[in-house]
């Protein structure tokens, strides 16, 4: 028989916590539990911008926008027209490291096909 380690069904795990009142019946001693302003700030982000160039064809921007920054034919287009015609354009945003690989993949690739295509990333601004 194992009745001496049977545990009652009423007892609870864990005392009840104390109850905290209103202080119209309690006297006066309920806690106020403030809450402290946020100390860890959001990381900084980073978008990734293409800039327009005369040289690089319309074709290699687009399919470097669907491939590196994973948009759709259409999307990709229509980044790539409003790059050509205002100059620069945002094609993501990312944590830093991951900003800066976009960097690197995009200038590798416009490198390996003769193409002067830059690419930056900026932080973005609050
Ligand atoms: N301006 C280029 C052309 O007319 C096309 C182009 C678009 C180049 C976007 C770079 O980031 C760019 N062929």
């Amino acid at each position: 028989m194992n009745s001496m380690v049977t545990k009652s069904p009423r007892s609870p795990a864990h005392p009840p916590a104390p109850a905290v009142r209103p202080d119209d019946v309690n006297g006066g001693d309920s806690v106020v539990l403030e809450r402290r302003p946020q100390k860890t700030k959001p990381p900084q982000m980073y978008q990734v911008v293409l800039l327009n160039d005369d040289y690089t064809p319309m074709e290699f921007v687009v399919v470097v926008i669907q491939e590196f920054f994973n948009k759709d034919r259409e999307t990709a287009t229509q980044i790539m027209l409003k790059i050509h015609l205002d100059g620069k354009g945002v094609c993501g945003v990312f944590s830093k490291d991951v900003a800066a690989t976009k960097v690197d993949q995009v200038t590798e690739a416009a490198r390996k096909n003769g193409h002067p295509l830059q690419c930056v990333s900026e932080p973005i601004e609050l």
